[in-house]
């Protein structure tokens, strides 16, 4: 009988692929440096039966259109943004995506961008590269406190949970802002439930970790930077669609709000001259949310027992559509 044929379109460390061997025929795609190119993705589509493909592949209808065979569409992340999912649901393909093995890591980053930009760690490092240490000042790089302050929560899906668990921990007060109120988060995490003009004016810190949908499309805009404290801090590790960019530069840089953390942009990646990184009270960071060798290993297996399980016609594990 034939072997069902995927597609990987990043190069993946052949110790993870060892036990499936014998499953499928294995095409990569082997340049570290350089993404598949559009045109290599359509060519491989017409011929595999799974495909495992990151954020950055755009697995649209023209993509979908070229397929012949496939089955299934394994993403490795917990987004899928980049699928045309309904297209997919059409054409009876399987879209999975990878939750849960990625929140804690992901809730790390955010965490540890909240604190970075709260304590300006950029700034303080760059300060004894650059020789300039030569005297203790007592408002010298001077932050503002994370302990004891109020986060506002966009989105409290399993990541913005996990959130609001390190919050607890800081003594930190819980607003969270999502379609559905979740009750259950509200008893565990002292969590409460606010309309989004409250979240955003009551907050010193203010994270997104909404998936983007045609509804949260520039939901930081000019207006909700308006209404945030002078003092906040906006966090941003969702998807940088979510976020108006020049209306975030211009807030930060007429302080309207007192900085900001960003591991995702509208375009990814930025270029060096992209002018948020001309802030001072900025920090970026090139999309790491779940960049962990934990994570992004158990991202990969489960991608992989999607992919199995769907062409072995059992059901997958983290279907979306
Ligand atoms: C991705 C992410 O892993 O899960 C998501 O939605 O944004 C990241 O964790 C990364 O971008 C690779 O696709």
């Amino acid at each position: 009988m034939r072997k069902p044929t995927i597609f990987i379109t990043r190069k993946v460390p052949g110790k993870l692929l060892e036990s499936y061997k014998d499953v499928f025929d294995i095409r990569m795609w082997e340049k570290e440096e350089e993404p598949v190119p559009r045109e290599v993705l359509e060519k491989e589509v017409k011929q595999v039966d799974g495909l495992l493909c990151v954020l950055s592949d755009q697995v649209d209808q023209s993509v979908l259109n070229q397929s012949k065979q496939l089955k299934v569409v394994a993403n490795m992340a917990v987004g899928f943004d980049n699928i045309n999912i309904n297209y997919a649901k059409e054409m009876g393909v399987i879209v999975t995506n990878t939750p849960d093995v990625l929140s804690e890591s992901t809730a790390d980053l955010g965490f540890t961008l909240m604190m970075a930009t709260a304590r300006r760690l950029n700034e303080a490092a760059e300060y004894i590269k650059d020789g300039q240490w030569k005297n203790w000042a007592p408002f010298l790089l001077a932050g503002t406190d994370v302990y004891n302050k109020t986060l506002g929560i966009v989105g409290m899906g399993r990541i913005g949970e996990a959130i609001a668990r390190r919050a607890n921990g800081f003594g930190m007060t819980v607003l969270y802002h999502n379609r559905k109120r979740k009750r259950e988060a509200e008893r565990e995490l002292q969590a409460s439930y606010v309309q989004m003009d409250e979240l955003l004016s009551q907050s010193d810190f203010v994270i997104s970790v909404v998936p983007f949908t045609k509804e949260t499309n520039k939901l930081f805009n000019k207006e909700a930077f308006e209404k945030m404290k002078e003092s906040a801090v906006f966090v941003n590790i969702s998807r940088g669609a979510v976020v108006d960019e020049n209306a975030l530069y211009c807030a930060l840089k007429a302080g309207e709000i007192k900085a900001a953390g960003l591991d995702v942009f509208e375009q990814e990646p930025i270029s060096s001259n992209h002018p948020l990184l001309e802030l001072e009270n900025v920090i970026c960071l090139p999309h790491i949310g779940s960049a962990t060798v934990q994570t992004r290993t158990a991202m990969i297996e489960l991608c992989l027992k999607n992919i199995a399980n769907v062409l072995e016609e059992k059901a997958p594990l983290t279907p979306v559509n």
